[in-house]
């Protein structure tokens, strides 16, 4: 173990370099837009520096002042003071008091890489590939929180365990199970009311433990040879995920389709079946988007094709199913089965496109296909062909793509089972000039980038939509992402909150755990409390496993049916809100469904809070968790809140007993918030809405807007907004209409109200749900009391 230390130090283009007998390291300012960020980038001496971003493009270096006592300056963002000898720097709250760098050595000097695989793997994952690895230290503190890290088990405040980034196929999510599919070396730090974000910029297995080995300090180590950190700062939470969105990239807008609701099952195993599980839905009068082709429609699991007995006329298929305003999503695992005559497996083979192992043979082993092949997608060439392989899909009128098993998962691997904690390929396989090691973490990443890219060439004029279930930081521009193989445990549900609002806080905005679980058996309970929260995943699919009970809606009986059909339709109630949430995604990075931590970082008793969250800044969602649950306590922050549903007024900071019907979910307007809605339809069409109702909750001043569009394509988009005042006697209410499309109805619905005396435009006011309906259609409408 070395210690890093510089000996001097020199500025110049732009650069701190800093040089020591062992080591070497490059300070610099960068910006991307409008966003400034540090970069503290070492490595040893012998390594080559010319190490670039795979997930970050653009960024330019401005020139900072360098003062003797080595602080660095520079307008708009926070100073950093470094360290020579040690190395080490402070900035913000985080005080980084060395970095250290272990097992120097060369590869492979032992032998090892002559034995197996395995062997060879072991020594790579050991930390040894090119002999280095990095960790910083870093000072802890009691009052510091962190959050982000992408997808993991536990709770919302990550603090107190060790979080490993290696995309991992583990299908069982234990309390404790980590890493899971996903690998985002990225945190937030929060400490009173002060945010900043650390991005390690390493695709290598990288840790973060986080005052777990020992309290007073956190390590963030790279099994990689150098360490390349990013400094984001704040000063709120919220800022921190803008700007380090703005570097790893955001998410474009989806098509509305894909934030309506999505039917998934392993597997719908023929083509009667799927189309009867739509006609179904359209019998029950419950809203449908999508229905889902888990791998049972293929050939013997050769990807970009269909079993000539199951699913004998895909496009038929997919042309009855599109008449009833469902689309199909079709899954694509990176496994290629390995088979002569094989016009994918011939073709990659004869272009050389897939992962060879050490020896430089064509790596085998076994997935779904067995045997079978991945092709290597950190090489451009490789993503573009697979991204080609496409038009197939789309020729058969499949209108989205959903990759699993990309992590990648290997079941094994030249007839040797990898060891059971890490079933995938061997560390030492070569991907281009480069060990496995180096780019596992980017496997789904790029099999993404291929598949989104591959669907806009042939389709430019339409929105790819596509699912991922591994990823690394930035995946959010090509795909959603879901959670994988939770279960149907009360638990998965529960935890699928803080998994899904920390994913939201690493800058991956649109995602989703499978709604009635994956593995083992839900009930009508379990899946109408998950379908009523999962009414607020920004993803919302039902899917369950092979050997699990099914779960469409309709299975466990009218009477959760009912509840389960209230809430799929509220959700299309919802859409004008979660479009627009969408649309602001795209321009912040900001996820729809948001801790609430974001929107109260000041408040304590939101830190840590898991079981409630905010729907973008007005919207509280607090959902029952447990069976048999009849009420919950919810929390609602300072200010002023509104019963969604009742219309009874709340001021916070309180402590709220909520009951918990199964029809509905316990929900908080903010006050002087205007959300538009609109009628439930039995699926989406186009992002205008003819029926746009706002709810409206009074303050002295109301604001609401809502983005419309063609709900796919590029066509440009229009910001409408509602805005009006209110001083206890007197609303008055002006909404701005951009869209310039007909509406059949515009709305405005204020709850809680006494009866009105006068004004214009009141449509309707019910005295037994104090409910008032105004009408918008001129623009506007006075109420006064
Ligand atoms: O080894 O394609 O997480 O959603 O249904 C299981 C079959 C492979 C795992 C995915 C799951 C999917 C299943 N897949």
């Amino acid at each position: 173990m070395h210690e890093v230390r510089f000996s001097s130090y020199r500025y110049s283009d732009d650069t701190l370099h800093l040089e020591g007998t062992y080591f070497k390291g490059r300070v610099q300012l960068l910006h991307k837009g409008g966003v400034r960020t540090w970069r503290v980038f070492v490595w040893h001496r012998l390594e080559d520096a010319q190490k670039g971003s795979w997930v970050m493009e653009g960024l330019e270096p401005l020139p900072f002042e360098v003062y003797d006592d080595l602080s660095c300056q520079a307008e708009g963002v926070p100073a950093l003071k470094l360290w020579l000898d040690p190395f080490g720097f402070g900035w913000e709250g985080l005080e980084a008091l060395e970095l250290e760098a272990h097992r120097f050595g060369q590869l492979g000097k032992s032998g090892v890489w002559q034995t197996s695989e395995w062997t060879a793997f072991h020594e790579v994952n050991d930390g040894l590939p090119l002999g280095a690895g990095m960790s910083l230290l870093i000072k802890e503190k009691p009052e510091r929180r962190y959050y982000g890290l992408g997808e993991r088990t536990g709770f919302l405040d990550k603090k107190g365990r060790t979080w490993t980034n290696w995309t991992t196929d583990d299908p069982i999510h234990y309390p404790d199970a980590d890493p899971l599919y996903q690998a985002h070396p990225f945190l937030i730090g929060l400490e009173g009311d002060r945010a900043w974000g650390v991005y390690l910029d390493e695709t290598w297995r990288t840790v973060f433990d986080l005052a777990s080995a020992e309290d007073h300090q956190s390590i963030i180590r790279t099994d990689g040879p150098t360490f390349d950190l990013y400094l984001i700062a704040g000063p709120s939470p919220k800022e921190v995920i803008q700007r380090y969105t703005a570097l790893v990239g955001r998410a474009s807008l989806p098509p509305l389709w894909a934030l309506g609701y999505h039917q998934c099952r392993y597997s719908y195993t023929h083509q009667e079946l799927a189309l009867e599980i739509a006609r179904e839905y359209r019998r029950r009068e419950i809203p449908l988007d999508a229905v889902w082709l888990d791998i049972d429609y293929m050939d013997g699991f050769k990807v970009f094709t269909f079993s000539p007995e199951r699913f004998p006329e895909p496009e038929k298929l997919t042309a009855a199913l599109r008449e009833m305003g469902v689309r199909t999503v079709t899954i694509v695992d990176p496994g290629v089965k390995k088979e002569e005559g094989y016009l994918v497996y011939e073709e990659g083979r004869a272009q050389q496109y897939f992962i060879h192992s050490y020896r430089d043979e064509e790596l085998w082993g076994e997935v779904w296909p067995s045997p079978a092949v991945w092709p290597d997608f950190t090489r451009p060439e490789v993503r573009e062909w697979w991204g080609r392989l496409h038009r197939f899909y789309l020729e058969h009128g499949i209108a989205g793509i959903w990759n699993d098993m990309n992590e990648p998962a290997a079941f094994t691997v030249f007839g040797q089972e990898p060891p059971k904690d890490n079933r995938t390929l061997p560390s030492s396989a070569r991907q281009g000039n480069r060990y496995h090691a180096e780019v596992h973490n980017l496997y789904g990443y790029g099999m993404c980038q291929a598949t989104y890219e591959g669907l806009l060439k042939f389709e430019p004029s339409k929105r790819p939509f596509v699912l991922t279930r591994s990823g690394f930081a930035g995946i959010q521009k090509y795909a959603f992402v879901w959670t994988g193989d939770n279960h149907s445990y009360w638990e998965h549900l529960e935890g699928s909150i803080p998994m899904l609002l920390n994913l939201g806080m690493s800058g991956v905005p649109f995602v989703g755990a499978d709604i009635g679980g994956f593995s083992a058996h839900a009930d009508g309970e379990l899946l109408a409390r998950w379908t009523w929260l999962g009414a607020f995943y920004p993803f919302m699919r039902n899917h369950s496993g092979k050997t699990s009970r099914r779960q469409e809606p309709w299975v466990f009986g009218p009477r959760w049916e009912s509840a389960i059909r209230e809430a799929i339709r509220f959700r299309y109630r919802m859409l004008p809100y979660l479009y627009t949430l969408a649309h602001e995604t795209v321009a912040t990075g900001l996820p729809p469904m948001r801790a609430m931590v974001l929107e109260h970082p000041h408040d304590p008793e939101v830190s840590a809070l898991h079981d409630q969250f905010m729907w973008g800044s007005d919207l509280l969602v607090a959902p029952a968790v447990r069976p048999g649950q009849r009420h919950r306590l919810t929390y609602l922050p300072q200010g002023q809140w509104q019963d969604f549903w009742s219309g009874e007024g709340y001021e916070g900071p309180v402590h709220l007993p909520t009951a918990t019907p199964h029809d509905r979910i316990p929900l908080f307007q903010r006050a002087g918030s205007a959300i538009p809605t609109t009628k439930a339809e039995p699926h989406t069409t186009d992002a205008y809405w003819e029926t746009l109702v706002w709810q409206v909750s009074l303050a002295p001043e109301v604001r609401g807007w809502v983005y419309e569009d063609q709900g796919e394509g590029y066509e440009p988009g229009y910001i409408s907004e509602l805005e009006g005042t209110y001083d206890g006697y007197t609303l008055r209410l002006d909404f701005t209409d951009r869209c310039g499309q007909p509406r059949q109805r515009v709305e405005a619905v204020i709850r809680g109200v006494r009866e009105p005396q006068g004004g214009h435009s009141i449509h309707h006011y019910d005295p037994q749900t104090q409910t008032l309906t105004v009408d918008l259609a001129s623009g506007s409408a006075e109420v006064h009391w």
